[in-house]
């Protein structure tokens, strides 16, 4: 398994949107819990259920916020438990009836399978990361722990995978895979994984490879991928997802 980083237009380019995201968050934040019966909670109940954390700046329009959804527990540190979806956006709001909202620019569907019970796992060292240092890079590390498949938009992205066994799909326009901020990757290979079935291609022979100005440049009618760093030679069928 692994999770899944669904990219929107505010999130094309996921280089500038991450350092973005980064700049803007406020900090120290530490957030709140949220479930329908005890409302918004910042000294979370050990004991308590909790369907929702969230964090960010209600104050402001634009402010970063981000919100858990899941089956969590708070104690001393470790969050265990469940966590579904993990959404980025902006315009943060919390309230006692309603819980955390954010107007999500990047949608993340969690690993299921990350085990969240263990005291200082990769997950507590995420939130811990955000709520103190006001980085996503502990997300990086922890994305990087599970593998994750990105998400591209119609239009032309720059997208980064992370540590380990990235899916990058692709769905049209001309997108670039590249390194971004520590903790980010570009392009693998023998590691990650092209999917352009969305772009209806059956075969490797089909594509045209080239080295491009940055690095290999992969093209089909008028969709490309450009793997900055990359050397065309290495890139082979292996390389690929096909329709
Ligand atoms: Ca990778
Ligand atoms: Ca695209």
């Amino acid at each position: 398994m692994a999770v899944t980083i669904d990219l929107s237009f505010l999130s094309s380019n996921m280089v500038a949107y991450f350092n973005l995201w980064d700049s803007f968050y406020n900090t120290p934040n530490f957030g709140a819990f949220w479930n329908s019966t005890d409302g918004v909670v910042t000294n979370p109940d050990p004991t308590a259920t909790y369907t929702q954390y969230g964090a960010g700046d209600s104050a402001s329009l634009f402010d970063p916020g981000i919100v858990l959804d899941g089956s969590m527990q708070y104690i001393q540190g470790n969050l265990t438990g469940t966590v579904d979806t993990i959404t980025l956006g902006y315009f943060y709001t919390e309230s006692d009836a309603n819980g955390m909202d954010v107007a999500a620019t990047m949608e993340i569907v969690n690993d299921p399978n990350y085990d969240l019970s263990g005291a200082g796992d990769l997950f507590d060292f995420a939130v811990f990361q955000l709520t103190t240092q006001g980085t996503l890079s502990g997300f990086y590390t922890y994305f990087g722990a599970v593998g994750a498949n990105i998400d591209d938009t119609s239009g032309n992205n720059v997208m980064v995978g992370f540590a380990g066994a990235d899916t990058f799909i692709f769905s049209g326009g001309d997108d670039q895979v590249t390194a971004g901020a520590a903790g980010t990757f570009g392009y693998q290979d023998g590691t990650d994984i092209l999917d352009v079935s969305g772009w209806g291609v059956t075969n490797f022979s089909s594509l045209t490879v080239t080295n491009g100005s940055g690095g290999a440049l992969i093209e089909f009618g008028s969709d490309s991928i450009t793997l900055d760093g990359v050397n065309a030679s290495v890139i082979d069928a292996s390389d690929f997802l096909f329709a």
